[in-house]
């Protein structure tokens, strides 16, 4: 058991630890795997690679995902234990705006973690949730994790599913099964982010409120024009946009060296008393 720390609201990285110490919390309640506590700092590391803010190519993946869930005869809303800890309120949104099932789908199904995250998901105001024990009684082909186990009202019968800090071999096994997928990833380069029809490289965290609120903005445009929106995305170029983001951040913060403006501005006081004293 953590105890949890008090964050300063004055710490420069005040958001970020408090994001920590609420994964830490859930790890705690069985509703986060382990690993998931290895998945939120591999994630990190991409946000501060994308600047930690959501980017234009990120924007057209969220525009072509509200369009894709509003289009589909049956989406679900695939929830583990990481997405149930950061953003349960937003996925229950999600899934009123959109008409999504919630559907619990777990790398590691341990005992308990299931029913942990249905009732987070339940005390962030969902009224059902797919995918729990027994109900979880259908196989997806050639998956070797109990990430197989889904629900035959669920993800089974999707059209289109939504998949939020996956590992790739569902969303391959979802595609070869002609579903359309679409992913929240950090990591441009993850299989996950690879195979998906539709992928949002971004944190969950600030995804998941574009993505409600960009259906909400759709949602009284014709069949037609939304059919325009999903016609001109395209993923492979749309993360080639997402990694030439990277490649030029990482190109003008080589050219500066330091970026935050208070290093900025000692660096320059510095040089200004070298010049003085030469
Ligand atoms: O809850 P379970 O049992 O289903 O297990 C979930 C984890 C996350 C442990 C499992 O799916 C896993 O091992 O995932 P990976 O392969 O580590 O992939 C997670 C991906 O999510 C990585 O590419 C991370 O960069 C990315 N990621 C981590 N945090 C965030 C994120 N993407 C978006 N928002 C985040 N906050």
């Amino acid at each position: 058991m953590n105890k949890k720390q008090h964050v300063s609201p004055k710490h420069p990285r005040a958001a970020s630890i408090e994001t920590r110490e609420k994964i830490i919390a859930h790890h705690d309640s069985s509703v986060l795997a382990t690993a998931g506590l290895i998945a939120h700092g591999r994630g990190e590391a991409f946000d501060y690679l994308i600047g930690e803010k959501t980017g234009a190519p990120a924007f057209r993946a969220v525009k072509a995902a509200a369009t894709s869930l509003l289009l589909a005869k049956h989406p679900v809303i695939s929830v583990n234990g990481n997405a149930a800890a950061l953003v349960a309120e937003d996925l229950v949104s999600l899934s009123e705006v959109t008409g999504a099932k919630l559907e619990v789908n777990l790398y590691y199904r341990y005992p308990g973690r299931e029913t942990a995250i249905r009732t987070v998901l339940e005390k962030a105001g969902a009224k059902e949730v797919l995918g729990i024990g027994e109900a979880a009684s259908a196989k997806l082909p050639e998956i070797g994790s109990e990430r197989r186990r889904v629900d035959p009202r669920g993800i089974l019968k999707a059209d289109v599913v939504l998949v939020p800090l996956e590992d790739g071999d569902r969303t391959e096994a979802l595609r070869k099964m002609g579903k359309t997928v679409i992913a929240i990833d950090l990591n441009p380069l993850s299989r996950t982010a690879q195979w998906s029809s539709i992928t949002i490289v971004d944190n969950i965290i600030r995804a998941l409120p574009h993505l409600v609120a960009e259906v909400r903005r759709q949602k009284d445009m014709s069949r037609r024009e939304l059919e325009e929106i999903l016609h001109s995305f395209d993923n492979r170029q749309n993360l080639g946009s997402e990694i030439k983001l990277i490649n030029k951040r990482l190109s003008d913060l080589a050219e500066k060296g330091v970026y935050i403006p208070e290093v900025v501005e000692l660096y320059e006081h510095l040089e200004e008393d070298a010049s003085k004293s030469n």
